[in-house]
Order: C-alpha cells, then structure tokens, then sequence
C-alpha cells in the first residue's frame, strides 16, 4: 500500500463518467466554464471513445420528438411516457429533456454521425420516436466532441480511473475518491460541484447467461451501479428505486426488438402459433387506465407474454420470416420485391452488426437466416437504467419555468437536476423518474445539468473543506482488498479458495443468488413477496459483513471488488423500495404476489434516502402531479 502514491486534483465542476449523459456534460460544461474563467475536469473508468452502453454502437436514437418538424409537440411526449410508466413520472423532467433533446441529435449529425435520409431528405424513423442511424461508431462520434470541447477550454480529462465515493463537507458535497485501473495511484477530486453520470446497474440480477456466456447482458456489465452507490453515501434522496426495467430481447445474446416491432411490423407469437398481444387482451383490462393506452406500455407487453410462458406456451417467436415476406410483398413488381427482399435482409444484419454483435455471432453460429426463420425472444433479467424504460435514479430538482403552482415546492429547488445534496448534479441513468430519454436524451440532459451546475458554481463560488484526515482512512479502506489478498493468499494452495477472504466473483455469485430468489428474478419468474423481501435483506446485510473480507489480486480485480460493492447498495435500495410499495403496479418488471393489483393509494413515487451519520433508511411517499393535462 505504500507504493500507491496520493494525486490531488483540484478543479470547479467534476463530471463523473464518460459516457453519454457525461458527454453532453462536457461540451456544454466547456462552453460556459469558459466564459467564467472556470476549470472543467471529467472522470472515466474506462476509454471515452468506446465506454459506457453505446460502447458497441447502437442502431437507433431512440428520442427524437421533431418538434421543429411539425412531428410531434412536447405534451405528446410527456403523455407517452407517462403512460409507459404506468402514470408514475416526473413531467416536469420529461418535458425538460424533451424540448432539448432534438438541438442534440442535430449535434450529432453535425459531428458526423450518420442517420438515415429517405429520398426527400427526410430522417427516417423506426418508430413514432425514433431515428434509424448508422451507429457503430456513435460513441466514437459522441467522445471526439466532448474532448475537443474539454481541450479548448483547458478541461481535462482522466480516463483509466475508477470512483469509489463522495467526499462531502457537511452537507456539500465537496468532490470524489478512486484510483487509477492501470498504475498504482489513489486519486483525491476536489470539486465545488459534482455531476454525477456513471450509468445505470447490470449483474445485480443473476443474468439468463451462465458458464460459458457469463458477461454477456443487455445493458453492459461495466455499468456496476456506480451512480447509485454515490447518491445514496452522499445523503441524497432516491426515487423509483423499485422501477427495474425487464427487456424483451432475442433470446441468449440479447439483440434488441424495437426495429423488429416498429420498423419490420413483426409480430411476435406462442409455440402455438399464437399472438398473446390478441389471445391476452382481456387481461389488459385489469390494469387501467393503462392496458387501454397505445402503444400498450412496456411491462405489460412483458407481462402478456410472460403469462403464456408461465402456461408452458413457449418458446415464444419473433417472426422474422413473416415479416420481411410481408414487406417485401406490398411491393407490386416482382422485380422490386426482390431487391426489397435483399435490402431487409441487409438491415435485419446490420442492426445487430451495429449494437449487439453478439447476436449476429449467435444467428450466424446457429444458422439463422431471418428471412427463413423465426428467432426466439425472452424476457431478459432485471436491470437498473433510469434512461430507458425503467425509471430508477436520484431525485432530482426540475427546472423552475416548468413548475406548477402545485409542483413549486415538491420539484424544484433552485437548480435543474441538481440532487438534494447541494452541489450534486445527476444525469442519465443516474437521474431518476424521467424515463425514455435514451441515448439522445441522456446526451441531452447531460447538457441541462452542466450548465446549471455551472451557475450554481459561480453563485457558490468557494471551494468546500475535504478533510484529508478522513481521506486517509478512506485511501486504506480503497485499498483493503489488495492488502487482504497479500497477506493471505498464500495460505492455501489455491488463491481462489481461502477461509481468510471472499473474491469479488464469488461475492457477486451470492449477491445475485438472493436477488435471483428472493427479489423476483428470473429463476422465480419476476415474482416476490413480503416475506421473500424480508428475508432478502437479511441476506443482504449478511452480504455486506462478508464485502470486508472483499480480496483483490491486482487493479483489475480491485475494480471489480469496488463494482460489485456498489452493485449491493443498488439490491438493498430496491429490495427495500419494492417491499415499501404495498401493490404491483408494473406486472411484467415484477410481480408482489401478496399484492397483486395497482391501487390508489400508491399512485405516488417511492423515495428513498440514506443517512451515512446514522446508517438509518428513511422511506417516503412524494406526490405525483401532472403539468399536462391529459
Ligand atoms: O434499442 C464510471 N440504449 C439505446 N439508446 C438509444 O437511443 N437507441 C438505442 O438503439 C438504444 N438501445 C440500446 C441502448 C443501450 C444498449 C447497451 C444496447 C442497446 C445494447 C440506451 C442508451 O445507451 C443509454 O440510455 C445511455 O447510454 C445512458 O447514458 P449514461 O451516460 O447514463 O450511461 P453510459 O452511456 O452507460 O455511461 C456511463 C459512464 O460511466 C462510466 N463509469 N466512471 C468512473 N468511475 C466509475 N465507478 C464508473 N462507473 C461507470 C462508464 O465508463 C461510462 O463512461 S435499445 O436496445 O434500447
Ligand atoms: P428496444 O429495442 O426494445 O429497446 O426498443 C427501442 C424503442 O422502441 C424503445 O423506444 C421502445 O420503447 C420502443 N418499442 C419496442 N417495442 C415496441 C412495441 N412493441 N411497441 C411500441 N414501442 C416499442
């Protein structure tokens, strides 16, 4: 531990993470730091050009409202996701994100990525909402303009370092700790505001895949539940923490649905040959006013079919070969129909080629011809994204020309996204009840937080106290599991089996194991309980003894050690929410079978907060309240 030297950074704005939310952060972080003589600094676990979710690639920008275009107005949108989200959202959030995001996707297409024109040189969409793009290189695109705007505006850039926690300076927060991933260096990030954008949480669920597959996810395993371990040590309040997001992906290596479901119009049927969209429909009546909304929201999607696999009616289909068929003949010429033919089958290829290459690897190694075959599709095991159609995240302070006469002092408290810790911005999937904002709208609302953190920087222009007694500790605490492996590790012939300490694998085995039982993974079909939850997080404080006795054999392996700890708090803080909410309000994500339907008292978000004085958890209910009219 001696060889591990102390760097201090000093700076104004620190933006955690280098991903999409970040991103934006930087480039308009850059542009007003630079006006008021202010220094910008962002951290990344990984490289910028490929980390994060959009580290593939992806083949969609899933938010674009076109509100310019005559397409759509903001109120449409808002409608749309408080729909999806089964009427629990914050619209003032939504709406915030909404009206920007389309000025980020023109960024982006002036930086270079390539979105696709029909011949009248209009974007064409997938959906109602989204665009089709030729994304393989987004991230890349996205990285090159948040750099170029940290350098011109003497901004720098650390990559390769892992944040562990917050410091705080009473009840500000004052900057961040880590340390470097590939050299022997503890890092110390003095801030006068933090924007917090490390993602969302993967692999706190046990993953469908097992043995040789193990890695492979939806939603990628390096987001580890970073963002919500920070806001939660830091004191600020969390919202949504129940609200897991369960996709429907093409089963075994997770290729995503939507342009299979928008672009293709496939439909998607039982081992019967059955559609449960139609054959399920009376159950929708159950859930209203939502099972009557179009589209039909997300998790009852998810829920229709998880009936009929449920009834042993699987596997369940993605039909492919109809549906390129289908397109192909609405062309009149047998000639055209045949180029169409070819073209589909092009696009069908690239759109995995482009986020999910795994996917192509598996229909390519199972020989899968989509225009022949139909692929399989499954519900995918629970994760934590506050940017797609789950919601979880911190409770964040909306902007003030949105607000209500009602909503004034529930949503918002003096700077946008700002957490209730002062000086904590989140953004992303760190930033809560503001669903469907995607890659664009992440990229966008990074963009919203670091301009307000900015003025909140020059209206609180001091450099907040980090006490580097406490830092101290904190380096040896960091650093416990490199010094537990060298002292022990020797004592048994192998290093993997050792009474004396846990390896971060193993230890992320047992977490996922009581998520997996005890919290409705897939192993119990999405399904708990009161006392199933209780017993969880028994468990679960058993779990976080034994995160002590956490032992790392290198950096890589301390990485992992400090990921899976964050993934911890991220189960505690939904075991806890999903035992508060006394309803099942989104069957299809999870199932309280004690509690079986929605009901009225529980049309309001359920917050969370911890207290790191006291180690106490406090739940609450907060209002919900419409700036919409429906
Ligand atoms: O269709 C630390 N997403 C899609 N969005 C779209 O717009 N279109 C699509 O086609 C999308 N699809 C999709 C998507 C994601 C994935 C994985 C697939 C397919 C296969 C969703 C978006 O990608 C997502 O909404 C945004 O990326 C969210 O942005 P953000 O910034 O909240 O998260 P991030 O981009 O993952 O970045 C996280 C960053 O944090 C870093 N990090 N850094 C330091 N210390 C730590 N401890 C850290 N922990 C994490 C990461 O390195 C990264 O830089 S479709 O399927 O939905
Ligand atoms: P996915 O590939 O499932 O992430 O979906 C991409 C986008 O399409 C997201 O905005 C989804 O909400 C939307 N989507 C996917 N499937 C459907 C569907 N069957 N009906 C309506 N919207 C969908």
């Amino acid at each position: 531990m001696e060889n591990f030297e102390t760097k201090v950074v000093t700076t104004d704005l620190l933006i955690l993470g280098g991903g999409m939310a970040a991103c934006g952060a930087a480039v308009e972080a850059a542009y007003w730091a630079k006006k008021n003589g202010l220094k910008v600094t962002m951290v990344d676990k990984a490289a910028t050009d490929r980390s994060g979710a959009v580290a593939m690639g992806l083949s969609a920008i899933n938010q674009y409202v076109g509100i310019k275009d005559g397409q759509n107005t903001l109120e449409d949108y808002v409608k749309y996701v408080r729909n999806d989200l089964m009427g629990v959202t914050r619209e003032d959030l939504v709406a915030s994100i909404a009206r920007h995001v389309d000025s980020t996707v023109h960024l982006f297409e002036k930086w270079g990525l390539p979105i696709w024109k029909d011949k009248n040189g209009a974007y064409v969409h997938e959906g109602r909402w989204q665009l089709m793009i030729n994304g393989e290189s987004y991230k890349v695109v996205v990285a090159e303009a948040a750099k170029n705007a940290l350098k011109a505006a003497n901004g720098e850039l650390y990559e390769r370092v892992f944040i562990v926690g917050p410091l705080m300076d009473g009840d500000r927060v004052a900057g961040a700790y880590g340390f470097s991933v590939r050299k022997n260096e503890f890092y110390v990030f003095k801030a006068k505001a933090v924007l917090v954008a490390m993602g969302g949480a993967v692999h706190v669920f046990k993953p469908r895949s097992s043995g040789e597959g193990l890695g492979r996810a939806w939603y990628p395993p390096w987001n580890s539940g970073s963002s919500a371990y920070f806001t939660l040590a830091a004191g600020a309040e969390m919202t949504c923490q129940e609200v897991r997001f369960i996709p429907v992906r093409f089963k075994d290596a997770y290729g995503p649905v939507g342009a299979w479901f928008l672009l293709f119009k496939s439909r998607a049927t039982n081992g019967l040959g059955e559609n449960y969209m139609e054959t399920r429909k009376n159950e929708l009546e159950k859930w209203l006013p939502y099972g009557h909304v179009k589209p039909v929201p997300a998790n009852l999607r998810n829920w229709l079919m998880m009936l009929d696999v449920m009834e042993g009616k699987g596997p369940i289909y993605m039909r492919t070969e109809e549906a390129i068929a289908n397109l192909a003949k609405a062309l009149p010429d047998p000639v055209e129909q045949k180029k169409k033919l070819k073209e589909l089958e092009a696009e069908a290829w690239e759109d995995f080629l482009d986020m999910t290459i795994s996917q192509a690897l598996l229909w390519a190694a199972t020989d899968v011809s989509p225009e022949a075959k139909p692929s399989e599709i499954a519900a995918a095991e629970p994760y934590f994204i506050g940017s797609h159609s789950g919601a979880s995240g911190a409770w964040v302070s909306g902007p003030e020309d949105l607000q209500t006469s009602q909503t004034k002092g529930e949503y918002f408290w003096g700077y946008t996204n700002m957490s209730t810790v002062k000086g904590l911005f989140c953004a992303g999937d760190a930033s809560g009840a503001s669903s469907h904002k995607f890659s664009s709208g992440s990229h966008a609302e990074g963009r919203i937080a670091a301009k307000s953190a900015i003025k909140f920087i020059v209206e609180n222009n001091t450099q907040p106290n980090v006490d580097m007694g406490l830092v101290e500790k904190l380096k040896a605490q960091t650093l416990a599991p490199v010094a537990l492996f060298e002292a022990q590790s020797k004592k048994t012939t192998d290093a993997s089996i050792n009474p004396a300490y846990i390896r971060p694998k193993m230890y992320m085995f047992r977490l996922q194991k009581i998520m997996d039982e005890y919290a409705g993974g897939v192993t119990s079909q999405f399904k708990t309980s009161k006392a199933l939850l209780q017993k969880g997080l028994e468990l679960i404080a058993l779990l976080k003894e034994d995160a002590k006795k956490l032992a790392a054999e290198d950096l890589h392996e301390l990485m992992r050690a400090w990921e899976n700890y964050h993934r911890t708090w991220q189960a505690e803080a939904h075991v806890r929410t999903i035992l508060f909410r006394e309803e099942t309000r989104w069957p299809g994500y999870y199932f309280r079978a004690d509690c079986p339907s929605m009901k009225d008292e529980w049309y309001c978000f359920a917050n969370c907060k911890y207290n790191p004085a006291t180690g106490e958890w406090t739940m609450l209910k907060r209002p919900i309240y419409k700036i919409v009219a429906d």
